[in-house]
């Protein structure tokens, strides 16, 4: 028979819209654009998937403490659910994290940029037609192929970050770190300084361009990216 829907359920359900709406945008890992962000991001809903396990399985355990009195099997609520099943899901996530891991590695050849971080912007240096040409708050790169970017920093440490292409890499005075990203289809993305490095680290952004592979490189006459 049908029942009406109580207000905190109403209320309750009307959140979830909002949840999900909130895990999009140019700054989620969970809108990948390319072949490697989707990697991380099938690793973040099986963590996800995983952690939802676990925790039912606490919420089940607090329902049979707080319920009514009944025998318990040992075996079945210890050594069933609380030893095997835990390890089970805790194995398959790390798994998953491994195979995850090794996948996004800077494997094979591959296109190579540079970014150079310095407080609070970042620089980025790419082939062209007559010799590497620099530019400004703004990484070019074409759609479609993978891209290996060397990272440093010349002052402290930073961290390189576009969500939607790939994982985040350390920027480290002196060392150059490599970062695998690719962009399936051209289009422009956001990046974020993601290690706190001052007082202007929030408005450390820059940008990705991902450029239609048959008109890369895009050299303007006067020799810079366009
Ligand atoms: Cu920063």
């Amino acid at each position: 028979m049908w029942r009406p829907v109580s207000r905190v359920k109403c209320a309750a359900l009307a959140t979830v819209p909002l949840a999900v709406a909130g895990c999009r945008g140019p700054l989620s890992t969970l809108s990948p654009a390319g072949p490697v962000a989707q990697d991380i991001a099938s690793l973040w809903w099986g963590l996800l998937a995983g952690a939802t396990a676990l925790t039912m399985l606490v919420f089940v355990l607090l329902a049979l403490g707080f319920g009514r009195p009944r025998e318990v099997r040992e075996g079945r609520w210890v050594f069933g659910m609380g030893v095997w099943f835990a390890l089970g899901v805790l194995s398959l996530t790390l798994a998953a994290a491994l195979w995850v891991g090794e996948r996004i590695l800077p494997h094979g050849p591959a296109l190579e940029v540079r970014a150079h971080a310095r407080q609070w912007s970042w620089s980025f240096t790419h082939p062209g037609a007559d010799g590497p040409v620099r530019a400004e708050g703004v990484l070019h790169i074409p759609a479609g192929q993978p891209v290996d970017v060397l990272i440093t920093s010349q002052d402290v440490i930073h961290s390189f970050w576009v969500p939607q292409l790939g994982g985040k890499m350390d920027a480290i005075p002196g060392r150059e770190n490599r970062l695998r990203i690719e962009a399936a289809q051209p289009g422009t993305y956001e990046g974020q300084c993601a290690e706190f490095c001052g007082l202007e680290h929030a408005s450390m952004r820059f940008e990705v361009i991902a450029h239609d592979p048959a008109q890369w490189p895009p050299v303007s006459p006067e020799g810079s990216l366009q």
